[in-house]
């Protein structure tokens, strides 16, 4: 799809973010939607049960979450989980003993661990492929191929998937692909529209984006994928709280403004470092020498707030830099207002060390927050220069 397309379906995302499913509370007129803190509802004795029973299966906030988080992307329905692990488990749940998984070979290691250390022991088999190459993934793809997984961009090298090219080879033979949108958001990319059957998100990251909550999502528009994925959200009850729910619903609201000032700061980050003599090798999509930065210009909106990078000095100078920076603050996560970072590799990666799918020892992870551009930069620039 071209480019302007992309940016048509994207006419009036900040106003759906703040307006869908989220009308006036029809009894009190509150603007905010209301946390719903309920775990039952009265029912009337006759006449059968109305829309709302038990909280594990629904919950007005929770609903108004998932409105609009359909809505975002552009999908059909929207499910909530307790975590963005809760949904993938709920998507694999999906799956039966010998059912087979296409992986991308770059993804976030919880993932990893709960492909390899949770569902391979019920009889899943996993293959993990470079998906930046389609062919890769067509000549894995098996009878038994149920589900091809893409991270695009990927945590934490930030490779690409061309999801609209690995979508339709998996749908000629009859396999879903998910997408996991996590770093991307739908601001800036939706999977759905390039032929995905289906988004996840760690709403903990950009969609909260306040670093305050643990969430988790799918987006679908398939019918008959939902009422499956809806059978088992109950069935299986990785629910959010209406608490942590209104808490992501809150941060939606402003994610197309905090999009935009993550990528402006994220941009002129990666620049920076690309001119450091510290610095070995910079990974964002935005900059011209990320080898698929024509893919990233053909399928997202903008290239997001993550900026990842090698250093000279090696796993020591990693080490040292991450101790030197004062507003960027060594933790694991990403997507929240304020700047973090971390050393994948003993941190979010550690369950791929000594294994294929393996980072760097050196490679140094930025979520780039929305503070003032000139305050990160210096920020780093005395933590490299002094590192
Ligand atoms: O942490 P949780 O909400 O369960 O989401 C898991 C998850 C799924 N997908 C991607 C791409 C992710 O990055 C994550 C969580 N990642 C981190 C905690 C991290 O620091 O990379």
């Amino acid at each position: 799809m071209a480019p302007e397309e992309v940016h048509e379906q994207h006419d009036g995302f900040a106003t759906q973010a703040i307006h869908v499913g989220q009308a006036p509370d029809p009894q009190t007129g509150a603007v905010s939607v209301p946390i719903y803190q309920t775990s039952t509802y009265a029912q009337p004795v006759e006449g059968g049960a109305g829309p709302y029973v038990y909280a594990r299966s629904s919950n007005p906030t929770r609903a108004a979450l998932e409105a609009a988080l359909a809505a975002l992307d552009g999908g059909a329905h929207a499910l909530a989980f307790a975590s963005g692990l809760g949904a993938a488990s709920t998507v694999l749940l999906a799956l039966a003993t010998g059912d087979h998984v296409v992986c991308s070979d770059d993804v976030y290691g919880g993932i990893y661990r709960l492909l390899t250390k949770v569902f391979v022991r019920q009889g899943l088999q996993v293959d993990f492929v470079d998906v930046g190459d389609p062919d890769q993934v067509a000549a894995a793809i098996r009878p038994e191929t149920k589900l091809v997984w893409l991270e695009s961009p990927t945590n934490p090298l930030l490779k690409l998937a061309d999801i609209a090219a690995i979508s339709r080879l998996a749908r000629a033979r009859g396999v879903r692909t998910l997408v996991d949108n996590t770093f991307a958001s739908p601001f800036f990319q939706r999977p759905l529209a390039l032929g995905a059957d289906l988004v996840l998100y760690s709403t903990t990251k950009y969609l909260g984006g306040h670093s305050d909550a643990v969430g988790g999502a799918l987006v679908t528009s398939d019918p008959e994928l939902y009422a499956q994925l809806k059978f088992l959200q109950n069935a299986v009850g990785a629910v959010p709280g209406p608490f942590d729910s209104w808490l992501i619903l809150r941060g939606v609201k402003t994610l197309a403004h905090r999009m935009r000032a993550h990528e402006a700061n994220a941009q002129a980050i990666a620049r920076f470092l690309l001119e450091h003599p510290a610095v070995a090798e910079v990974f964002y999509p935005g900059l011209e020498q990320h080898p698929q930065h024509a893919l990233s210009r053909r399928q997202m909106r903008g290239f997001g707030g993550i900026v990842s990078f090698r250093l000279r000095g090696g796993a020591a100078a990693a080490r040292a830099l991450v101790g030197r920076t004062r507003l960027f603050t060594f933790a694991v996560s990403l997507g929240g207002v304020e700047s973090l970072i971390e050393i994948p590799a003993t941190m979010t990666h550690a369950s791929t060390a000594d294994t294929p799918l393996a980072v760097p020892p050196d490679l140094v992870r930025l979520s780039v927050g929305i503070e003032d551009q000139d305050d990160l930069l210096a920020d780093l620039q005395q933590a490299l220069d002094g590192a």
